[in-house]
């Protein structure tokens, strides 16, 4: 049966201020799945920017411009981030477009209609960063209760707009039993159905003190959240009736970080179903980094900066550091010592020499020319099923999974070289032996190219290149990791300089 269009989307980045590491992760990861999807079928990718807002209206007014003004230099910043990190997305939106701000206006419409909506008076609490309302008993030691967050809130006594979120609890309940798998990992399903068993008040959604946002009939700004929540949809054209709609929705996968799972599994949910649109398949909401254990803060002065991680490791390096040093889902701690240590060892030495190894000795004793295959290979045997165990991995949304199990065949591909000595088989006149082990060595660069281009697609590229098939990677891995496949007579040609060159520690800054 042919696959359902993968469509898979980040959360919209608030533009208060410029990207750090743990926003180049969640891209990153969703580029990982949308370039391993690609290569089997229809596959969309959406990402953005979230400009609307309390706190990117303070940001603003802080920098001395209008937010519209810095939301337009801003933006630049985190599209730069994508380029930078080759996050090739399909699309990139941002809530102060008019495609996404009309399709606004015109849920609310349809939720008036609907009888979804009523009139209200919000008094409570709210806090800017998270741009979330708060009861007063829900507070911690009168702060925001949000751990991320615990900072100060704002007392709120507003006439504003409600949805009735209340009644959608028991359908979100028994959503959730009969589809234990829609939102993982484990820790967030649990805490969310914790969440709707303890009671479901209705939302307020909208601010009708504040200017920047998307104006709604009659007075007043959408809530943040909602206008947000909406671009998954208004990206793909639901209020013109796109085709890409039809396509896509509901997506795929969802990846978010687990700070923000409450409003993608509880009020998004229920906002679709008041559209009668389908909630999406599942939303993964991935592990918190740290900086050596503590949160990142630029007060801390630990914020680690993406851009310049980039130039000092390289982007692919730090690509794959991000999705090989913890499982999916879980809570990490990282430093630039990590990274370093990383690009080094794993890659330098485990990727790097063994293609630097191989095409040198394709070049000397074959002179770079792929020997014919001889029809068997232990390793052909060994890893037969590779692919299909890295495609489940992705499938599972295990990306370091798909990580670990590539390494096994670069680590059966370097001992193979240890163990059968193609010199000593140079030596010794021993033709075939020496043919068979340089066609596994060249057969298994080509398949790591395969597999490791959804997470180093700049490297694997250039690796593949080397192999000089002529032809680009992005094959179905089905039928184009079939060992045998690269053609005897190639001309392959050595790696001028090494992949991963070496990166020494930093020295230590000089004493002030
Ligand atoms: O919450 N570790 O935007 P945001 C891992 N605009 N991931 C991290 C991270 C960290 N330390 N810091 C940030 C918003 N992220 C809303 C979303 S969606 C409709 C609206 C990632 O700029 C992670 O994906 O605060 C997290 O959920 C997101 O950035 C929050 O970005």
């Amino acid at each position: 049966m042919a696959e359902r269009p993968f469509y898979v989307t980040t959360p919209i980045y608030y533009v208060s201020s410029v990207p750090h590491v743990g926003h180049a992760y969640t891209s990153i990861a969703a580029d990982a799945l949308a370039r391993f999807h690609r290569t089997r079928g229809p596959t969309y990718f959406l990402t953005g920017t979230d400009e609307h807002g309390q706190k990117v209206a303070q940001a603003a007014a802080a920098a001395g411009m209008t937010p519209q003004t810095w939301t337009d230099q801003l933006v630049e910043q985190w599209k730069g981030l994508c380029r930078r990190y080759n996050v090739e997305y399909d699309d990139f939106i941002r809530t102060t477009e008019p495609r996404h701000s009309d399709a606004v206006v015109l849920f609310f419409e349809r939720l008036k209609e609907r009888g979804d909506v009523y009139l209200g008076k919000y008094e409570g609490w709210y806090c800017t960063n998270d741009e979330t309302f708060w009861l007063e008993a829900k507070l911690v030691d009168g702060r925001c209760p949000n751990p991320e967050c615990r900072r100060e809130v704002q007392w709120l006594s507003e006439d504003n707009w409600f949805f009735a979120l209340s009644k959608y609890r028991d359908r979100l309940l028994e959503y959730y039993r009969a589809n234990p798998q829609w939102v993982r990992p484990e820790r967030s399903y649990n805490e969310m159905v914790a969440t709707l068993e303890g009671g479901l008040e209705d939302l307020c959604i909208s601010r009708v003190n504040l200017e920047w946002g998307v104006p709604l009939p009659g007075g007043g700004v959408m809530y943040v959240w909602l206008d947000a929540l909406l671009n998954y949809i208004t990206a793909l054209g639901w209020a013109t009736g796109d085709e890409k709609f039809a396509t896509f929705w509901p997506a795929r996968v969802q990846l978010i970080g687990k700070e923000i799972a409450r409003f993608h599994t509880i009020i998004w949910p229920a906002m679709l179903w008041a559209l009668d649109l389908p909630a999406p398949e599942t939303v993964f909401a991935h592990g918190w980094i740290t900086i050596d254990g503590e949160k990142m803060s630029k007060s801390k002065g630990n914020v680690i900066e993406p851009f310049a991680a980039a130039e000092r490791f390289g982007a692919d390096s730090v690509r794959y550091f991000l999705m090989r040093e913890a499982p999916f889902g879980t809570d990490f701690s990282i430093s630039l010592e990590k990274i370093r240590k990383r690009h080094n060892t794993d890659l330098g030495n485990d990727l790097g020499n063994l293609a630097r190894r191989s095409l040198a000795m394709l070049e000397r004793y074959r002179g770079g020319i792929v020997p014919a295959y001889s029809g068997t290979s232990e390793i052909a045997s060994r890893f037969a099923d590779l692919p299909a165990r890295v495609a489940a991995r992705f499938e599972a949304l295990d990306l370091r999974g798909a990580l670990e199990d590539t390494w096994e065949l670069i680590a059966a591909l370097n001992r193979a070289i240890d163990d059968r000595r193609p010199w000593e088989l140079a030596k010794r006149g021993e033709d075939a032996a020496l043919d068979a082990i340089l066609y596994d060595l060249c057969e298994g660069l080509r398949w790591c190219a395969h597999l490791l281009a959804p997470f180093m697609p700049v490297k694997a590229a250039e690796m593949y290149a080397t192999l000089g098939t002529g032809d680009e990677l992005g094959g179905d891995w089905r039928t184009d990791l079939v060992w045998g496949k690269l053609a005897a007579g190639t001309r392959a040609r050595p790696a001028e300089a090494g992949l991963f060159p070496r990166i020494e520690d930093e020295p230590p800054a000089p004493a002030a």
